[in-house]
């Protein structure tokens, strides 16, 4: 019977090491750390968006990304960086967002095009999630582009804040794991 204890804590314990959490994450997603007006870690901003850092209108911390969409060519407002992903884990993306004339939307980039933002809802905060699920170990890109919509004028600026992921199934799959182990 010891014996038996004995073993399942040392599973326990490896289950517990191999199933700490994975180094996935989005950095600088609150945007603290600028280089002048570019922030840390974003490695695609486009040409038709202009990036600074401004800490009027926040989310969290100090500071968020005044970004001022300066084209109505969606394919010219990307502003991406790279997270690596592991197969068969969830990840749940989460952004805010502060639309201010109402004439723009938000779009998530997760690995692909996802949700919008509602640009109807000006001067407060929004959020905008996606979960998702890698289906191989890689490297995905991860931000946001920006479309017009009726009455956009040639520019308008949307703060950006709050940008993370949180690792959602590899938790309940320990919880599952664990929890076997204590019934064997
Ligand atoms: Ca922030
Ligand atoms: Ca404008």
């Amino acid at each position: 019977m010891l014996h038996g204890i004995y073993k399942n804590k040392l599973l326990l314990s490896a289950l517990l090491l191999s199933s700490l959490p994975a180094m996935a994450n989005v950095v600088n997603g609150n945007f603290e750390q600028w280089t002048g007006n570019t922030p840390q870690a974003w490695t695609v901003i486009d040409s038709g968006i202009n990036v600074s850092a401004n800490s009027a209108v926040v989310s969290t911390g100090l500071q968020a990304a005044a970004i001022s969409v300066n084209t109505g060519t969606q394919s010219n407002t990307d502003f991406l960086q790279q997270v690596a992903v592991e197969m068969g884990k969830t990840y749940e993306f989460s952004v805010d967002v502060y639309h201010t004339e109402g004439h723009l939307e938000a779009r998530l980039f997760i690995d692909d095009y996802q949700g919008y933002s509602n640009p109807a809802l000006t001067n407060q905060w929004q959020t905008i999630t996606y979960s998702y699920t890698a289906d191989s170990s890689k490297t995905i890109d991860v931000g946001l582009r920006f479309y017009d919509t009726s009455g956009f004028d040639g520019s308008e600026l949307v703060y950006v804040d709050n940008f993370y992921l949180i690792m959602t199934a590899a938790a309940v799959l320990q919880a599952a794991q664990i929890t076997a182990l204590l019934l064997t």
